[in-house]
């Protein structure tokens, strides 16, 4: 009963709000994108490489739109014309959906603001590279290999991007170098080749004028672009640290790459329709990998093609430039994976083998480990009171809004030269809003109760700080409760190398399957995204973020999955100067077959709560690149499968014939096709117990000796018969690709999905495939 009235209630809410949204529609203006599909134009036989639709056949279109009593709205915000067709413009809602039904448009949708992906609430620290020195780089590498960076912007003065030693730049660059505010072209070199802007803010929020400035450059003033930058490709760094922490020889995953900036974020976020242009940017500026730590929020993927980072990248992997995106921090819950495309290499993040370790020693002499990163000048010799947020509520505010010391519910009498305990029942008040309540409140230091993120190190600057799980806060507690003066400090960070097995998969990280189908194993890999040190913007934006006596750090300490994308995206630049002719789904595949499950104890990877983990939430392990150098066997998806995925997803034979400018034949829709992509991992969405065995095609390019013998071991789950014909697959001089089929029946497997592997070897190669089956 109360549910119905409650759905009742929804449903008025709901309805009224559609109401008042017809009513207003029609007069507002907002930003749309109108994707054309394939810059190939039939009919004016424009050059392929570099279509450049000129920009009167997309104002044309637009003129047929908007009334010519309002042609002073007859502009484009942003014009897509090398790689794909379209443009960004101010809309009502009636000219959207007429556009929509226009003859050649694809796809027409909000400018929709995409999200950072370092972690929630800005406030994780990075830590250091996790992967292991690249150790020689083979003799036959090219320097040449140019990576794009769609984030932020740059900080050109940071030791990551000196030039010295690197060779001149590949004539096939045909970036620029963009000036702007404190920018000049001298700041670009031989190692940042390129830097570009774009006017987010007039797309972002048409309402606020243009702030000169800092924005109108592609200078970085967040440190997310100099850091994802720097963990891509950034050059040998020596004693690199922040503050002494995480000291060593900071450096990219490829040193010798390339690094060509495109700033499309700010502060408030970054816009699709200005990625979209950034992509179609790098992709004529001649990048060979476009890396970006940017995403969806989770909740607002509909589909494909109302993703401006799925469209850009459909056209990216169509000219032969790979993509590597983050899969998002809305994890540990599952479906939250986001840039799930098959043509997007999806990266979710691990933990790497240290942590960074705050101690709190309370007034009895017990000591407790935290986590955190603080520079605490607290001493093991004096202690303060310690007291719990709730005992310290301001008049009026409520006792579970102190608890959790939101901003305006502590009595700051009672707070000043205390020690105060909080705790994290609602994720929307961020570790760095606590920390500033208290630190405003002059608290000697915080204690941050919260079982889920300890994992992640905060960076609290100077001001004394630990997260506990709860555990530890059942004793504290007690210790309060029982206890007529409780006291505590807490003791500077130190670093813990080597603490635990390594990697875990990280709390934050998002988790497949993907909402939008579940017919391709999402995420694809694992990199170690947490606590990376990177280059950072130095400054000091915040009191008390740099320690006294020191100056703004050069490198900064950074957790999310934005941090492990660029790992990819340098093993993948590093491969390419290997590889020069591997196809972006050839190098995907060689770090997917290659990547291990195993940690550095040799035991199966774990996530954060000790349980061995999946492929929802690692994909298909930790990528090794040395081994994807040299993986034997590779699974070519081309372009001819992608659009059979566009196909059996169910968009029209018109709309994908717009969007690959081939003649397509769709051979069906079913959702159930998918699996047959040939995807270098297999899922599928459905199998009944009751239905006769599942078959899935897959076909295998042998790029190792020519003549070589792999034999099938399968790995499959409890209850479930896997069986692959032919088992043996024999390779020669003739003989290069071949067709294989892996069988599924479910027979007694348990419900829900289920988790296998099928490796093929050769005694030199472990080719690496994992499958993820639902059963019903
Ligand atoms: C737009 O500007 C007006 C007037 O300055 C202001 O009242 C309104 O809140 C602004 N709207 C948005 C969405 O910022
Ligand atoms: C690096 O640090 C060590 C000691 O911490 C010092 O001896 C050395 O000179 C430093 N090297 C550079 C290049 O700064
Ligand atoms: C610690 O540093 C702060 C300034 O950040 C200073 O006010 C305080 O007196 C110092 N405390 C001790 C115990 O040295
Ligand atoms: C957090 O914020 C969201 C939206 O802003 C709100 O719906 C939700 O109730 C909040 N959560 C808590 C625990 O207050
Ligand atoms: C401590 O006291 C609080 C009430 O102030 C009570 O809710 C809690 O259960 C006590 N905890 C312990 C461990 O004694
Ligand atoms: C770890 O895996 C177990 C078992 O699959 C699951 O119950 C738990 O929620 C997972 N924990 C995290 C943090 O993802
Ligand atoms: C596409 O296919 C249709 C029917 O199969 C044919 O009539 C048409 O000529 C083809 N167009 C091209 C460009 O090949
Ligand atoms: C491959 O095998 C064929 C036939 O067994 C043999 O003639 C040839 O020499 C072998 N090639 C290499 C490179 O081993
Ligand atoms: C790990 C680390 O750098 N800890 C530092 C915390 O702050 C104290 C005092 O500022 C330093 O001595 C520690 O090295």
């Amino acid at each position: 009963m109360e549910l119905c009235l409650l759905q009742f209630l929804l449903f008025l809410f709901l309805a009224s709000l559609l109401i008042c949204n017809t009513i207003i529609a029609d007069q507002t203006t907002k930003p749309y994108v109108v994707y054309m599909g394939n810059s190939i134009s039939s009919q004016n036989n424009i050059d392929v490489d570099d279509g450049q639709i000129p920009e009167s056949v997309h104002l044309q279109l637009l003129s047929s739109i908007i009334p010519s009593e309002e042609s002073e709205r007859i502009k484009l915000i942003h014009h897509y014309s090398h790689a794909f067709s379209g443009f960004s413009a101010m809309l009502t809602e009636n000219e959207a959906s007429a556009l929509s039904g226009h003859d050649g448009v694809v796809s027409v949708f909000p400018d929709p603001i995409l999200e950072l992906h370092t972690t929630r609430s800005w406030d994780f620290l990075d830590s250091d590279l996790g992967m292991k020195p690249l150790a020689t780089v083979p003799r036959h590498s090219s320097n040449d290999i140019i990576i794009a960076l769609i984030d932020t912007g740059i900080w050109p003065e940071s030791p990551s991007f000196r030039d010295d030693g690197i060779g001149k730049i590949p004539s096939r660059w045909k970036g620029v170098c963009m000036e702007g505010h404190d920018f000049k072209k001298s700041n670009c070199n031989r190692k940042l080749i390129g830097a570009r802007y774009y006017n987010t803010q007039d797309t972002l929020n048409s309402n606020k004028t243009r702030t000169e400035g800092a924005k109108g450059s592609p200078r970085d003033s967040i440190g997310h672009g100099t850091h994802t930058a720097s963990t891509a490709a950034g050059v040998f760094v020596n004693n690199a640290s922040y503050y002494g922490l995480a000291k060593g020889t900071a450096r990219g995953g490829s040193p010798s790459t390339r690094i060509a900036a495109y700033k499309t974020c700010s502060e408030e976020g970054c816009s699709g329709s200005t990625i979209l242009k950034a992509m179609d940017d790098a992709i004529r500026d001649g990048v060979d990998i476009i890396s970006i730590s940017i995403g969806l929020s989770s909740l607002m993927q509909s589909d494909y093609l109302n993703d401006p980072i799925a469209i850009g990248a459909f056209h990216a992997e169509e000219r032969g430039v790979m993509v590597v995106c983050s899969a998002g921090n809305d994890g540990p819950d599952p479906y939250t994976v986001v840039n799930t495309a098959p043509w997007i290499f999806t990266v979710s993040a691990s933990n790497i083998d240290r942590n960074f370790r705050s101690a709190v020693v309370l007034g009895n002499g017990k000591t407790f480990q935290g986590a955190g990163i603080n520079f605490s000048n607290l001493t093991r010799s004096t202690m303060y009171s310690l007291v719990f947020g709730e005992e310290i509520a301001a008049k009026f505010a409520p006792t579970s809004e102190a608890r959790n010391c939101y901003p305006g519910s502590l009595d700051y009498t009672k707070v000043a030269g205390k020690i105060v305990v909080c705790v994290n029942d609602d994720p929307n008040i961020s570790r760095r809003i606590k920390k500033l309540v208290l630190q405003d409140a002059r608290a000697m230091g915080m204690i941050l109760v919260d079982e889920n993120n300890r994992d992640v190190s905060f960076d609290a600057g100077a001001f004394p700080f630990t997260e506990i799980g709860n555990l530890e806060w059942h004793q504290i507690l007690h210790y309060i409760n029982s206890t007529k003066n409780p006291t505590a400090t807490i003791l500077p960070t130190i670093e813990v190398p080597r603490y635990r097995p390594a990697p875990i998969v990280a709390s934050f990280s998002s988790r497949g399957p993907s909402s939008l189908t579940e017919n391709i194993l999402k995420p694809d890999v694992m990199a170690p995204g947490v606590a990376i040190l990177g280059a950072m913007v130095p400054k000091s934006d915040e009191p008390g973020s740099v320690p006294i006596g020191e100056k703004p750090s050069l490198f900064g300490i950074k957790s999310g999955t934005s941090m492990a994308c660029p790992h990819v995206t340098g093993a993948a630049a590093f491969i390419k100067s290997v590889h020069g002719r591997w196809s972006p789904s050839m190098i995907k595949s060689a770090l997917m077959t290659t990547a291990t499950t195993y940690n550095s104890m040799k035991k199966p990877v774990t996530n954060s709560s000790n349980y061995i983990a999946n492929p929802h939430e690692m994909g298909v392990g930790e990528i090794n690149p040395l081994k994807a150098l040299n993986p034997g066997l590779v699974f070519e998806t081309n372009i001819k499968d992608y659009i059979k995925f566009l196909c059996y997803y169910g968009y029209s034979k018109k709309i994908i014939s717009s969007v690959s400018k081939t003649n397509v034949t769709c051979p069906k829709t079913s959702q159930d096709l998918i699996s047959n992509i040939n995807y270098p991992s297999i899922s599928i969405q459905t199998l009944k117990r009751n239905q006769k065995v599942k078959m899935i095609t897959r076909t295998v390019t042998n790029v190792g000796a020519s003549n070589a013998t792999y034999v099938a071991k399968v790995h499959a789950p409890e209850g479930m018969v896997v069986n692959v014909y032919p088992n043996k697959l024999v390779f020669s001089k003739n003989v290069k690709r071949i067709t294989y089929k892996v069988s599924f029946y479910a027979k007694e497997a348990h419900g829900g999905y289920n988790f296998g592997s099928l490796t093929w070897l050769d005694g030199r190669h472990y080719v690496h495939t994992v499958f993820a089956v639902k059963v019903q």
